[in-house]
């Protein structure tokens, strides 16, 4: 996907790079290839114009910070008004006890087989979906969705008899309620082109039926022209959110990027192949990052991150110091430890216990990274803040399927982050001497656990201590033990 806008992109931060500073000139004329780039990638004229404003406004302003070479600057700018042009993104498909959801689009979009994938997907998540044929313009329409419906054991209903579809909608939610399913997918007509009649039939299925959430289908390959029609249905029909199809080839994707800006409508959900189970929720940071090449941005990051998130892991600081360690604070640890890498790595060296380890055995790639940071932010704020508290059966399964993971994900992620909450606390309870220590520990306790990653590490600095500094470690010792014998006294 986005190959050749990358490859324009990448040969745009090459004229950049050689540069020991960033001026003026030589930033318009690198800017002045990022957005012929993005021209060519089909992303609206307007959007490339707004986007390449503000990215020269922010280069600009930005300090050039020693450690960092001006391309990677820009680059790190570009990622970052990227994610802001895309997002911010809410894939939940805010589910109650029952409900309908009705997808849209011209011929050929994708519906029906958005339609069956979104409705594996909810099944996965342990809902009941049902499907509703309503494109009765053909009778293979009915057909097809049958045929995937049968695929992914799904019901259909669908009558080849019905000419109006507001009727079969309605007749379709009392069945759907009747036989327990908890949410309805509506696939409808599509048109080659916008006209009256298609708009007008989609409203009064609006209208009649009020569905919960309706949902744009537009193919990914049709870049401006989806822009368009995405903005026509969006003015008769008010929609909750696009899914783009088709992106699995090398399309010039610049859909991704317009949509958002033009229609204030988010991208939700990706189409990345024909197949069922090839449904994506969408994520802001994921595509920027595709677009400006994952392996690039992953050794710049943590070369930025070093210096820029200096900010953010002071505010960490802060916050730890105060006694919080939320969800909140483990995700932005995420975010910075993401760009610094493996995590199981990482969290062996900050301790954290076995049972911390062996949650987090597996986690190391980044796409499972992803996964984590998706499920905190389809949390609420008091899910963040208290998981155990707050999340219960049916939480779990939205947060499930709005981040678009298996339920028990979610208990996982609780089990993990228990633990290393628990740890955070006790540590800050501590004076910085104690707090090296049970590091220390913590370390020790990591390396020899055969599934730990951390290298073996020289212990002590060769420095020899004064007999003063040897009894006040002494002291700090028994402190510490007499603290830990406590703490196994009161069962914690
Ligand atoms: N490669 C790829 N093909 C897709 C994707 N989504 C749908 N398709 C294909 O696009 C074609 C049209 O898909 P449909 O689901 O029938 O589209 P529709 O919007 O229901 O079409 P009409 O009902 O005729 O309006 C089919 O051949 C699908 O297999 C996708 O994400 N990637
Ligand atoms: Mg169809």
């Amino acid at each position: 996907m986005f190959e050749s806008l990358q490859d324009s992109l990448q040969s745009a931060f090459r004229r950049l790079s050689g540069q020991a500073k960033l001026t003026e000139a030589n930033m318009r004329e690198g800017l002045q290839e990022v957005r012929k780039a993005l021209l060519e990638a089909d992303v609206s004229y307007k959007v490339v114009q707004n986007f390449i404003d503000s990215v020269s406004e922010r280069a600009l302003g930005e300090q050039v910070i020693n450690a960092i070479r001006p391309t990677e600057l820009v680059i790190k700018i570009v990622y970052d008004e990227l994610v802001e042009l895309m997002g911010p993104v809410d894939t939940s498909l805010h589910l109650k006890d029952f409900t309908k959801i009705m997808l849209c689009g011209l011929q050929g979009s994708g519906k029906t087989t958005t339609c069956a994938k979104l409705a594996r997907m909810l099944k996965k998540n342990g809902k009941k979906p049902l499907l509703v044929a309503a494109d009765l313009q053909r009778p293979a329409a009915i057909k097809q969705l049958q045929v995937l419906g049968e695929q992914i054991e799904v019901p259909v209903i669908a009558d080849l008899n019905e000419k109006d579809p507001v009727a079969l909608c309605r007749r379709a939610v009392k069945e759907a309620k009747a036989s327990g399913a908890d949410v309805a997918i509506f696939d409808t007509a599509g048109r080659l082109h916008i006209d009256d009649e298609l708009m007008k039939q989609l409203q009064s299925i609006d209208n009649k039926v009020e569905p919960d959430q309706v949902y744009l289908v537009v193919d990914g390959m049709t870049g401006q022209d989806a822009v368009n029609s995405a903005k026509a249905f969006n003015d008769a029909l008010e929609l909750n959110g696009v899914i783009l199809t088709k992106l699995d080839g090398d399309q010039r994707g610049g859909a991704v990027l317009s949509v958002k800006e033009v229609t204030g409508v988010p991208v939700k959900f990706l189409g990345v192949g024909e197949h069922i189970e090839e449904l994506e929720p969408f994520s802001p940071e994921g595509m920027a990052g595709r677009i400006l090449g994952q392996g690039d941005l992953a050794a710049l990051a943590q070369r930025v991150g070093d210096v820029i998130d200096e900010d953010e892991q002071r505010r960490m600081q802060e916050e730890l110091e105060k006694g919080e360690f939320t969800l909140v604070q483990f995700r932005s640890m995420l975010d910075q430890v993401g760009k610094m890498g493996p995590m199981n790595k990482l969290m062996g060296m900050m301790g954290g216990g076995k049972e911390v380890r062996d949650a987090m055995k597996d986690v190391d790639s980044d796409s499972q990274m992803k996964r984590i940071r998706g499920m905190i932010d389809s949390m609420t704020p008091d899910e963040r803040r208290n998981p155990k508290k707050y999340i219960d059966v049916s939480r779990r399964r939205r947060i499930a399927a709005g981040s678009g993971v298996e339920p028990n994900e979610i208990t996982d992620l609780i089990k993990m982050f228990e633990p290393m909450r628990d740890m955070m606390k006790k540590m800050n309870s501590m004076g910085p001497i104690a707090k090296m220590k049970y590091m220390r520990q913590m370390q020790r306790e990591a390396m020899s656990n055969p599934n730990g990653q951390l290298k073996k590490e020289k212990v002590g600095t060769g420095k020899r201590l004064s007999p003063k500094e040897k009894a006040k470690l002494k002291k700090q010792k028994e402190k510490e033990l007499r603290r830990l014998k406590r703490q196994k006294r009161r069962g914690d």
